[in-house]
């Protein structure tokens, strides 16, 4: 209830000018009433502008300022409002309270991102994606800056502008668009061994999400933990989609992002409004800091990952998304994170990226939103009351009262008063600091291919085959030889296979060399740190791999009905029915977009036609009962199209259900249907064909169809 107030409260401050009633009439900004909106002010009616319209000059200066910079990373972005419960208390761990009071709810506002492209770019590229909750706790707002991912391209902040401008378009003709596939990208990553462990996860099918709501999220740096007593322990932050995590295939996300290239977005936006609200359940991996150094990889190194059968992650709390931002630039475009806004009871670690980070968000926020006071920005604003001396600057919302801006003083009373520990004042971990003053990289961080090799093994074998594929595929666009012989001999020390076979695909032999990484000090034993000796404790981890995920729901996933006139109408209305029963959502697609009639004389408006959309934007599809709808969907005019959804979806190895009376539509449609087994492809033949039909939904894809289908 209380969050609710919390969350309207939020709202409301957003919504002053958002409703439309018959009594607010058009004004300027200064508050004037307008009389004309359709012309501007000329001396005669064909004659000049005049200077003096202040009306016109008001709206076009406003109109010529609308675009703020976009960030330079993370451009894209998508973001809704939400809860987030606590079920399990950590106070045992952190004194912070919206991690302590069990069953308490705190607002939070996620903003998910791709990171390479520009604000108008695809949702479908292959990326890594942003994962930025904003907690709005009593105590003060806490960002967790996060991405799917739980590992990181580079160990050191000095790094990061030099992987983005890799990634980024080339900068002589600004080409290509949100995609690591082309020269620069793959030029500073071969000669980075440092960020093999990342590619691992960049060529996996996690870089390209079926849904916003189906990946994981992770906090990527390790951070720590304070209790009440003073005791530290090292976390790492999990989010678990309740959905499972799920893909789409790399040829999938190239055929959406033409098709809907907002299709995240969208999906994200549809779930909400529809009240399936996506849901995650948080976990922490809890390392005492007395036990930091009994791992074989360095905490602190943003490459690794602590394998979750050495480290359980404990599930404590549950995110829920609910509620859609009602305006985009006000709330997603607007909402400023860093991971440096904290709450008593976390800290952070000397993680080096991490540390970058601490510098970069705030300095990013001003030349981005333009001011100091973004803070004040209605979605940036904390719940708690701000009180401190800080005045003035760009845009200053805050009408501060009294004489006094310093501290100490009298004039005010004193106020406002620095907190106490006890009345929750924030204080830094006390720890000893002493070292040298070097600028070189720990060597308990020079392990480069470990983890790589354990995120490999990891995966099932259609994973395996995706990850090879989307390297061939990636490696194909880059036109200098040597940039790929390079990234071939990088491969082979994680897998000789994977790099054999990506090799013969991109045309050069495999080398294994030691690649000269500077981030390597000059008196450590390259050899020994990279043989392949070298193997990680863990050597299978189930949860890298997304063949393990949930797989027990059809909750907001869309079907497809293909729909002519004639189709078996009763048949239509049961699936229908039963689908949308347990939670996933029907369109029909039809010929045209002139209502179908069924057999039973009722009539159906699609939402689609066969040339609007493409199978790709669905998880299933169903070709409906009925020989004379079956006779429409292969008239000259619709058979291509009706042919492109149904092997599409079979490429794609989702599930098809013929309905009785479509063997015409079946009988035309890949030939490999026939040649298998088809787990994917039900028709009124099966045994339970509705049962079959959800199960297979429910498990997204049979990817292992691939395989079976191509061998
Ligand atoms: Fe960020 N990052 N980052 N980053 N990052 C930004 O801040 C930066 C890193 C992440 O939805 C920027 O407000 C540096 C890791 C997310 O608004 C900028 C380094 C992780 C978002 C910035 C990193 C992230 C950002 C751009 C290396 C995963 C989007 C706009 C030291 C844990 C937040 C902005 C949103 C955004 C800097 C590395 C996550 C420039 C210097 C590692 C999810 O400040």
């Amino acid at each position: 209830m209380k969050n609710n107030l919390q969350n309207n409260k939020k709202l409301d401050q957003l919504d002053a000018h958002s409703t439309s009633n018959e009594n607010e009439k058009l004004t300027t900004n200064q508050g004037l009433k307008i009389n004309n909106n359709q012309d501007s002010l000329k001396a005669g009616d064909r004659g000049p502008t005049l200077l003096e319209d202040f009306i016109l000059r008001e709206k076009i200066t406003h109109f010529d300022h609308e675009r703020i910079p976009e960030r330079v990373v993370h451009a894209r972005g998508s973001g809704a409002h939400g809860v987030f419960k606590l079920n399990k208390s950590l106070a045992a761990y952190t004194k912070a309270k919206f991690l302590t009071e069990t069953g308490k709810e705190t607002p939070v506002f996620l903003r998910f991102s791709t990171v390479a492209g520009s604000k108008g770019s695809t949702d479908l590229a292959r990326d890594v994606r942003g994962f930025a909750i904003k907690f709005y706790t009593e105590e003060g707002n806490y960002d967790l800056v996060g991405n799917n991912m739980p590992v990181f391209f580079i160990q050191d902040a000095i790094k990061f502008p030099d992987l983005i401008h890799a990634v980024k378009p080339e900068p002589d003709n600004e080409i290509p668009q949100a995609a690591s596939a082309h020269d620069t990208f793959w030029d500073f990553i071969s000669l980075m061994p440092e960020s093999m462990h990342m590619i691992m996860w960049l060529m996996s099918d996690r870089a390209i999400p079926r849904s916003l709501r189906m990946m994981e999220g992770f906090g990527v740096n390790s951070f720590k933990f304070i209790n009440e007593e003073g005791k530290v322990h090292f976390v790492k932050f999990h989010f678990k989609p309740k959905l499972g995590v799920h893909s789409v295939a790399w040829d999938e996300a190239q055929r959406i992002s033409g098709v809907d290239p907002d299709f995240h977005k969208r999906d994200l936006w549809e779930a909400i409004e529809k009240g399936a609200f996506p849901e995650w359940d948080f976990g922490v991996q809890l390392i005492p800091e007395e036990d930091e150094h009994k791992f074989d990889f360095d905490l602190l190194d943003p490459s690794k990952l602590i394998p979750e059968e050495e480290v359980p992650v404990q599930i404590v709390g549950t995110l829920t998304l609910n509620k859609n931002p009602e305006n985009f630039f006000a709330e997603t475009e607007q909402v400023a994170f860093h991971p440096g806004h904290l709450v008593p009871g976390i800290d952070f670690t000397n993680d080096p990226l991490l540390q970058g980070r601490l510098f970069s968000y705030t300095d990013t926020q001003l030349s981005r939103l333009g001011s100091p006071n973004f803070h004040e920005i209605p979605i940036n604003r904390s719940i708690n009351t701000v009180h401190n001396n800080q005045r003035d600057g760009h845009m200053r919302q805050q009408i501060a009262k009294g004489k006094t801006s310093y501290e100490p003083n009298s004039i005010g009373g004193g106020c406002p008063f620095q907190a106490m520990m006890s009345e929750g004042g924030f204080t830094s971990q006390e720890e000893r600091v002493s070292g040298e003053k070097v600028r070189r990289r720990s060597q308990s961080f020079v392990d480069h291919y470990s983890q790589a090799k354990l995120f490999y093994n990891s995966q099932s074998e259609p994973e395996k085959l995706h990850l090879q594929n989307a390297l061939i595929f990636e490696l194909s666009k880059v036109t200098i030889p040597e940039i790929r012989e390079r990234m071939a001999g990088q491969l082979a020390f994680i897998d000789d296979l994977l790099a054999q076979k990506v090799a013969d695909k991109i045309g050069v032999k495999v080398k294994k060399l030691n690649q000269p990484n500077q981030s390597i000090p000059a008196d450590a034993n390259v050899e020994e740190l990279q043989s392949k000796e070298r193997e990680p404790k863990t050597k299978v981890s189930e949860a890298l791999s997304m063949a393990n995920t949930i797989k027990n729901t059809i909750k907001s996933r869309k079907i497809g009905f293909i729909v002519g006139n004639g189709a078996n109408g009763s048949a239509l209305n049961e699936l229908k029915t039963k689908l949308e029963g347990e939670g996933a959502t029907v369109e029909i697609i039809a010929p045209s977009l002139a209502p179908v009639k069924t057999d039973d004389g009722s009539s159906l408006t699609p939402k689609h036609s066969l040339t609007s959309i493409a199978s790709v934007c669905f998880d299933a599809l169903y070709i409906s009962a009925g020989e004379e709808s079956t006779k429409e969907l292969v008239e000259p005019q619709n058979k291509h199209h009706a042919l492109n959804f149904v092997n599409e979806a079979y490429k794609h190895c989702k599930a098809i259900y013929f309905g009785a009376g479509t063997e015409e539509l079946y009988n035309i449609s890949n030939p490999a249907f026939r040649k298998h087994e088809d787990r994917a492809i039900i028709t009124s033949e099966n045994k339970n064909p509705e049962k079959e039909f959800i199960s297979a939904i429910a498990g997204h894809r049979v990817w292992d169809l691939e395989l079976e289908r191509n061998s």
